[in-house]
């Protein structure tokens, strides 16, 4: 992949280059690496270290502390490669590519070194580099701040995308903000959650690169004064309005073995300096200090809600502020190229949008078109519609995302005209479809009761509408989108979702990634339906024994890793019983640790109860301002400190909340799963995407049919999962119903009255009574509105006990477990984003694949 320039050094003897510049990694082609052919060479990459060291923090190896040694490394990487990273894009505009725009509000990236190293095919190279000055890989990249700048599922999956982008060599761009603080970072005290702002770039960023060149000014409020032209057209004029800079800052997106390198652009809001300059000559300071304080307080933070829906303007402003950049960029970019004709835009650009957190791209496009491109309405409508695609990502009613117009066309008057105009053109599309019906007039209007409906808005401006699961997209084209399915059914599709395995298997568990790749060759990397070929070792003793092993190795980096941060023992023979994931009711921790009660309250029945020892692991961040979910966390810490105490216990049962879950640790977390705890109430996770880190790792799922769990079961095989709970069509139905009565269920099940009645008589909180107690009457009455068990927990409760029973059973028995977890392994080749990405391209984006190709570069 790597510093083939000819003549420079492309004879593999790593000279010092022209520009003085020492390339570490030249091209030999007599040797393989990975599918790469080339060479790393070490001595040279010493050097560079050391002189980066040097130059960077005016120290040797020796003095320089881990963090120095960090930066160096990364520094040194990136020098390298940037040749890679220019010749992508140049082939992209020689080829005339393509690209598809990610627009997320959300990229979940986790760390960047170790993939990056994996993905260059140098890790091994580095790790031994580094060992020969005496340092350890693993260390240094420890050093590195996850970039947390997502909430969990929807921006993991951004994340995965844009690494099967690359891999696959197909043109990209991920759009999103740079925001200064990312998910808080979680800190347990006295069993609570506490937030503590998450300051990642505090040490900078050494992968990034700012580039002012790009900077666009967004405006927001003030008002629209149209102006008649001689052409007769009308011009539209935003006045009295605030504005920001926003500037851009990529970051490389390295493609598996490949050379590609695609580019994650994420903007920073900065102050119109002239603006304030002028404002201030003006006498205007408080203008002026207002524009700063919006450039600040624009990128200050993500907002920590996964799944839920909260209208705060600063969140619009986050919303219009990174898409009018990215839009304006993306068409600026299709201008250079096209000699500034934009009418054929939609033959060289796709927006896929992540969800409804950026539909503005819709209006925004338009306004681009018609006001700055001087289009007509119906040729800029033609452009936007076969443009723009929408990924719906929830069915959560409280996810949906509702504006008051009030608030919307204040903040963005020219977008708000435009939407309107959207909505009255669509009106008259569904009344002359289906005259006389009123009722869907109001169903389906973009601008409804005093609000923008986002997810109308971007199906109404989208060519595609698509789930991230079979059985979630079946629910959105027969339940909540039933009237825009009916209009419109050929834009609906389903996109399972993915994970990229090169960093949930090849770096987050090296020791199974090399076992595979031992018995299987390494084909999987970028091929993974090949780890289909493990299926016939499963019947294979030896092999289970190897397999055995390597999971028991991960639980004891895993047991380090809590004794660590937790100061428990946990036993690396105990099932480690897994759920991590967001904290939300839909998701249910709440009935997975008042399991875990029901099973203490066995052992204090039956002091020799025989169980297998089960390790019950946690890790969760709640939203700062949800309180069931903060409360959730606080009983299974309260949970955890009694039994973990409790001497009667004899250690078969261990509860573990691991604090601060993000991706680094869960990284670590899969690959020493047995169970992987997939319990949410069917219909209503969307997809999940935890569920398929887990089965590539051989965790054996213990879920509900819902989401992608689903398809997962489907490829394994029932008899490799522990099912259980109502169907997604049984839930639909209670609900339509209007619920069921959760009181019967505690009136006629003894062990479920005793879960509940403990969570109000102290039992758990050292005698205080009223601290659960907001808990205990979710499930049972209608506190606080609503319905009471709207999760179906106490419903569920009795058919996932059985299936925990399943698991104490089936655990027994070490060769069926083994097995049937080297075939959940064996069958996860249908969940790796290259596939999912695959489909996107062969049926939305229609992208070309490029090859980028160093040797003919200059
Ligand atoms: C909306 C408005 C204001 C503030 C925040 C939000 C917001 C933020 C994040 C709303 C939703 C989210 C995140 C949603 C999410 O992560 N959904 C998950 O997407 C995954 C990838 O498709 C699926 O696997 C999960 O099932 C789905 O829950």
């Amino acid at each position: 992949m790597y510093g083939s320039v000819p003549g420079v050094c492309g004879d593999g003897s790593a000279a010092l280059c022209k520009e003085g510049r020492i390339h570490c990694f030249t091209t030999m082609k007599e040797r393989k690496v990975g599918i790469m052919t080339q060479m790393f060479d070490k001595e040279k990459f010493k050097q560079q270290v050391a002189f980066k060291v040097k130059a960077l923090c005016r120290k040797t190896i020796e003095e320089a502390t881990p963090q120095q040694i960090f930066q160096a490394v990364c520094f040194t990487i990136k020098e390298e490669i940037v040749d890679e990273w220019i010749a992508t894009h140049q082939t992209f505009s020689e080829a005339d590519s393509k690209i598809v725009y990610y627009m997320s509000m959300e990229f979940l990236m986790g760390r960047a070194l170790g993939n990056n190293l994996i993905n260059m095919g140098a890790y091994e190279e580095v790790r031994e580099a580094l060992e020969e000055l005496g340092l350890d890989l693993n260390v240094i990249e420890d050093q590195e701040r996850d970039y947390a700048l997502g909430n969990g599922g929807l921006g993991r999956l951004a994340a995965c995308f844009l690494d099967s982008l690359a891999t696959l060599g197909y043109p990209a761009y991920g759009c999103g903000i740079r925001y200064r603080y990312g998910m808080f970072k979680q800190e347990i005290r006295d069993g609570y959650q506490v937030e503590v702002p998450d300051n990642w770039l505090k040490h900078g960023n050494p992968f990034e690169m700012r580039r002012d060149e790009y900077t666009y000014e967004v405006k927001f409020g003030g008002h629209i004064r149209s102006e008649l032209q001689k052409d007769g057209k009308y011009r539209y004029i935003q006045e009295d309005y605030e504005s920001v800079l926003a500037v851009p800052y990529d970051l490389p997106i390295i493609g598996y073995g490949n050379n590609v390198i695609n580019t994650l652009r994420i903007w920073d809001a900065e102050a119109v300096t002239t603006f304030c300059l002028e404002s201030f000559d003006k006498g205007d300071y408080r203008k002026a200090v207002e524009q700063e304080n919006l450039a600040k307080n624009i990128v200050e933070v993500l907002y920590p809600n996964d799944n839920h829906y909260a209208g705060k303007e600063l969140r619009l402003k986050q919303q219009y502020f990174f898409i009018s950049a990215s839009v304006r960029a993306a068409v600026d970019r299709y201008k250079n190229l096209h000699d500034g004709d934009v009418h054929k835009l939609y033959e060289k650009v796709c927006f896929q949008l992540n969800d409804t957190h950026p539909t503005v791209a819709v209006p925004e496009l338009m306004r681009v078109l018609i006001d700055e491109e001087g289009l007509e309405w119906d040729e800029a409508w033609d452009i936007t519609t076969k443009t723009c695609a929408y990924t719906n990502h929830t069915i959560m009613a409280e996810a949906l995302e509702k504006w008051p117009i009030d608030l919307f066309s204040r903040l963005l008057p020219r977008i708000y005209q435009i939407v309107d105009e959207i909505n009255r053109r669509f009106l008259i599309e569904i009344r002359s479809r289906y005259p006389g019906n009123e009722d869907k007039v109001e169903k389906m209007a973009v601008l409804f009761n005093g609000q923008v409906r986002m997810a109308y808005l971007a199906i109404v401006g989208s060519f595609s509408v698509n789930g991230v699961a079979r059985l979630h997209t079946e629910i959105l084209k027969n339940q909540e989108l039933k009237d825009f399915y009916e209009m419109m059914p050929k834009k609906f599709n389903n996109k399972t979702n993915g994970i990229t395995q090169r960093r949930f298997l090849l770096h987050g568990n090296p020791l199974l990634a090399n076992w595979v790749t031992e018995k299987i060759g390494d084909g999987w990397i970028t091929d993974l339906p090949q780890i289909a070929k493990l299926a016939p070792l499963a019947n294979d003793k030896a092999c289970r024994e190897e397999f055995r092993r390597i999971k028991r190795q991960n639980k004891e980096r895993l047991a380090a890793y809590i004794k660590e941060h937790n100061g428990i023992d946990v036993n690396p023979d105990s099932i480690f019983d897994v759920q991590v994931k967001r904290l939300h009711e839909y998701k249910r921790q709440l009935m997975n640790i008042m399991h875990v009660m029901y099973l203490y309250n066995k052992i204090k029945e039956n002091p020799e109860l025989d169980m297998v020892p089960r390790t019950f692991i946690f890790g969760a961040k709640a939203a700062a301002g949800y309180r069931r979910a903060k409360l959730t966390i606080k009983l299974i810490n309260s949970v955890a400190e009694v039994i973990n105490n409790d001497p009667q216990v004899k250690d078969r049962i261990k509860v573990v909340f691991i604090e601060d879950y993000r991706v680094s640790n869960a990284e670590m977390i899969f690959a020493a799963s047995d169970v992987s705890e997939q319990i949410s109430t069917a219909s209503k996770e969307a997809s999940g995407t935890g569920n398929m880190k887990f089965m590539l790792n051989g965790a054996i799922t213990l879920g509900t049919m819902d989401g992608a769990n689903v398809e997962i079961v489907e490829e394994v095989g029932e008899e490799n999962a522990f099912i259980f709970g109502l169907s997604s069509d049984e839930v639909i139905r209670y609900e339509q119903q209007g619920g069921y009565y959760p009181m019967e269920i505690y009136n006629h099940d003894a062990d479920v009255r005793k879960v509940l009645n403990q969570m109000i008589d102290g039992t758990f909180s050292d005698g205080n009574r009223e601290m659960f107690r907001e808990l205990y009457e979710s499930l049972l009455n209608s506190w606080g509105g609503g319905r009471p068990d709207c999760y179906f927990i106490l419903k569920d409760f009795r058919s996932y006990a059985d299936a925990q029973k399943r698991v104490d059973e089936a655990y027994r028995d070490p060769e069926w477990w083994s097995k049937a977890a080297m075939l959940n392994v064996a069958h996860s080749g249908k969940f790796t984003s290259d596939r999912t990405i695959q489909q996107y391209v062969d049926e939305i984006w229609h992208l070309e694949k490029v090859t980028v190709n160093m040797d003919e570069a200059e």
